[in-house]
């Protein structure tokens, strides 16, 4: 969160309520443009999502007592739409980093202050914490070396979490970097040391480096050995595009894409003029230089990434103008193998600032939060919304069995398929559980498998021996016919290497 130090007066407000007023727009051909469920009421602002591997998601938010923030949990269940509260009854857990760990438990790496005092514009605080989605625990870790509050966290081949970024006690931005061991200790980064703004978006490549690119134009590499950062390249847009979203291309190894963002920030804290703009960048090519790509139909900010099993990429939401004015209510759906934009069906409400939008491990899309800093916005948060993409009206979805539970790098796996033949399979493809705030998703990542029929129903798919291109953890397993109708997913471990 990020609070504004005087109340806020747009030029123009949101009437609560309008888009309950509007008439539903006509959806169009669901096949083409997908379908939205009717808006089902969410016990909390869906501010961070993840998915777990139980196959259900958390969201967590703030809950204002008095003149307290509390953190709010939930858990749900999407096979029978229960909630379960989980909130810790500790710590200040909003606007934290978070990660799901090898053993598919969920790290939450700092967070917020508290409203107590507005000297500066995010207080971050040092506590780390760990949920455990199969007791529904929480547990603390420790305390980071420094106060983190928008920091990036994300896994590394060997298991230990990448924390970067945030700001500290003083709103300062943190240069180090801190990583959690498998045995849960936290440890200050030596060496290296670089500023970056609002959660970094930050990627492991398939060689072990990590790329940053973004939100700040100068796109900068950190060695394999988190020894130092080196400034490469710079994007084309050539400024910040705050509240973009990052993704891996799927089927383009070390492909990163950056699109959208506001590129221009106010005394208040809001933001506007968004960019439409999508640029790529292959990281590990000779010389990498950022690549303009097609435009989304919408400029918008404040976006979510889904990355779909089919192999295309979902933008959801954002606005024109942060926090909440001028929302973008229709998803758009990119194709990387045609590099074209598809506008897609309208959601019902407005997901800007504070929403998320994940991958469900059965092939939907669920769309939440959007929290009420300024008064103009009270419905959003109180709503979640699910999506059909159009891949879920083409026919007959596959069926995948008996994927072992956990497999090793470098191994093969079998399965048995219903509903299409071995022979009729197009894709086996892994995508990691979603971790998501503020428009930055540090747990999708998509990895093909190589796979071949053994039988007229039974494959087998070769596990990566690479654990740069898929860190130790829990993966939807996916399988696809030769339309690209995927079926509902298996969850798989791969283990420690
Ligand atoms: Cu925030």
């Amino acid at each position: 969160m990020r609070v504004a130090s005087r109340p806020l007066v747009l030029g123009c407000l949101l009437i609560p309520g309008a888009f309950l007023a509007t008439p539903s727009v006509g959806q169009g051909d669901p096949a083409r443009v997908g379908r939205w469920e009717a808006p089902k009421p969410w016990p909390i602002t869906g501010i961070h999502a993840a998915v777990l591997p139980t196959a259900e998601v958390m969201h967590l938010t703030y809950l204002e007592v008095e003149t307290e923030l509390e953190t709010a949990a939930t858990v749900w269940n999407p096979r029978t739409g229960n909630f379960r509260d989980v909130s810790p009854g500790f710590g200040d857990m909003f606007c934290a980093g978070h990660s799901l760990l090898p053993s598919g438990e969920l790290f939450v790496a700092g967070g917020f202050a508290g409203l107590e005092q507005f000297l500066c514009n995010g207080r971050g605080v040092k506590p780390a914490h760990i949920f455990d989605p199969f007791s529904y625990k929480w547990r603390k870790v420790g305390n980071m070396s420094f106060a983190r509050f928008y920091p990036t966290v994300f896994s590394l081949a060997d298991g230990r979490q990448l924390i970067i970024g945030g700001q500290g006690e003083n709103c300062q931005y943190i240069p180090i970097m801190e990583t959690l061991s498998l045995d849960e200790k936290l440890n200050r980064v030596r060496g290296p040391s670089r500023i970056m703004k609002d959660y970094p978006r930050a990627f492991l490549l398939s060689d072990g480096r990590v790329v940053h690119v973004g939100v700040e134009p100068t796109t900068s590499y950190l060695d394999k050995k988190l020894k130092f950062w080196k400034s490469v390249t710079v994007t084309n847009l050539g400024r910040i595009r705050y509240e973009p979203t990052a993704f891996y291309v799927p089927g383009y190894r070390d492909r990163v894409m950056i699109c959208g963002g506001y590129q221009t920030e106010w005394p208040d804290g809001t933001r506007d003029n968004p960019t439409a703009t999508c640029e790529a960048i292959d990281a590990l090519s000779a010389n990498p230089s950022w690549r303009s790509m097609a435009p989304m139909a919408a400029a918008r900010g404040d976006i979510n990434s889904v990355i779909l099993p089919d192999g295309k990429v979902l933008v959801v939401g954002g606005g024109e103008h942060h926090r909440y004015t001028a929302p973008r209510l229709k998803p758009e759906l990119y194709d990387p193998a045609t590099n074209t934009w598809t506008t897609m069906a309208p959601e019902r409400f407005g997901r800007m600032y504070h929403s998320t939008a994940v991958l469900l491990p059965d092939g939907r899309v669920l769309s939440a939060g959007q929290d009420n800093l300024d008064g103009t916005a009270p419905e959003s948060g109180k709503w979640g919304e699910i999506f059909s993409p159009p891949y879920l009206f083409r026919g007959k979805r596959p069926v995948v069995r008996g994927v072992p539970a956990d497999a090793d790098y470098d191994s093969t796996i079998p399965m048995r398929v219903k509903k299409t033949k071995a022979a009729k399979v197009g894709r086996v493809v892994l995508i990691g559980l979603s971790a998501v705030t503020h428009s930055h998703n540090s747990g999708q990542r998509y990895v093909p498998l190589e796979f071949t029929p053994t039988g007229k129903r039974t494959l087998e798919a070769k596990i990566t021996a690479n654990a740069n291109l898929a860190p130790p953890g829990y993966y939807m397993l996916f399988v696809l016919n030769d339309k690209g109708v995927p079926s509902v997913a298996q969850i798989i471990r791969i283990n420690l290497g």
